[in-house]
């Protein structure tokens, strides 16, 4: 059999810009999200354009139920995944801490946080059974700095940082990579989500500069997962050229 990637959020942006690359490498794929429409829509162009076998999983990886009913009834040739990019996540609001909405709070720490963590705690698993594996978690610029009414969405971007640093040492002695990869500004549905479907105040996020887009980041995870055996990328920043820090962008 090929080699497996399990991708959480392939329904749109990084998620789904990766679902292609690995596709078009040659990968069996096993992709996940809540929007059931649109990941069976990815699954099926994919599956129309390259030869290669799609599962589409829907749940959410919120819930921790879900995640392990979804995974564990996978059959056991489909458990020997390669590799995990632990894409899911979200930005809910952009408030100062006084005025910060708390259910925002709680389903960013759910998603980004727990839910990387659940998802992983499985996985994780199956890779020590198999022997190999590689794990690319979805940081931030966020996860490195923080910046006004980020607040929460940086501080659960910061968690990402630690727990990339611990798994990698609690997974030292099985052989399985970890990497982390912490973009700058990538146009994708990101900014409408953390503006609640307001477009116009998300279109402003990349006006007057070039934003990355979710292309850019699946090819850099897969230039991550393509490294050869002995050698691992811990830790990876990439930004848009007008993006400095998560704070200074040159907008023309
Ligand atoms: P998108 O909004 O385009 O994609 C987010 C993906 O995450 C969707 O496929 C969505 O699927 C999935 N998702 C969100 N919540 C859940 C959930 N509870 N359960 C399952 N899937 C979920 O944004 P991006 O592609 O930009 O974001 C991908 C990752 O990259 C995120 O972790 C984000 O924090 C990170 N990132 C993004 C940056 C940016 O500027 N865009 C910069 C740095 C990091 P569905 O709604 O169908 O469940
Ligand atoms: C997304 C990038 O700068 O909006 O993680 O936090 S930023």
């Amino acid at each position: 059999m090929s080699k497996i990637a399990l991708i959480t959020g392939a329904t749109s942006g990084i998620g789904e810009a990766c679902a292609h690359v690995f596709a078009r490498e040659g990968y069996n794929l096993i992709l996940t999200g809540r929007r059931e429409e649109r990941l069976n829509k990815v699954a099926a162009h994919l599956n129309d354009k390259y030869d290669v076998e799609i599962i589409a999983s829907v749940f959410d990886v919120s819930d921790r139920q879900q995640v392990i009913d979804s995974l564990e009834e996978l059959s056991p040739e489909w458990k020997k995944v390669d590799v995990l990019i632990n894409n899911a996540g979200l930005s809910q609001g952009l408030d100062p801490i006084q005025n910060g909405n708390i259910d925002d709070w709680e389903t960013m720490i759910d998603t980004n946080v727990k839910g990387l963590l659940y998802v992983s705690r499985v996985v994780s698993n199956w890779m020590i059974e198999n022997g190999k594996g590689h794990i690319v978690n979805l940081g931030s610029i966020a996860g490195k700095e923080v910046y006004a009414n980020g607040n929460v969405y940086c501080a659960t971007k910061h968690a990402v940082d630690a727990l990339n640093k611990g798994m990698r040492i609690d997974l030292l002695p099985y052989g399985i990579k970890v990497t982390a990869v912490h973009p700058g500004a990538v146009e994708t549905e990101f900014s409408e989500v953390r503006f609640k479907g307001d477009k116009d105040r998300a279109k402003k996020v990349y006006d007057g500069f070039e934003p990355l887009v979710a292309q850019d980041i699946a090819e850099t995870i897969w230039f991550v997962a393509s490294r050869p055996a002995h050698v691992n990328i811990n830790d990876l920043v990439i930004m848009p050229t007008a993006q400095a820090t998560a704070g200074n962008i040159y907008r023309k």
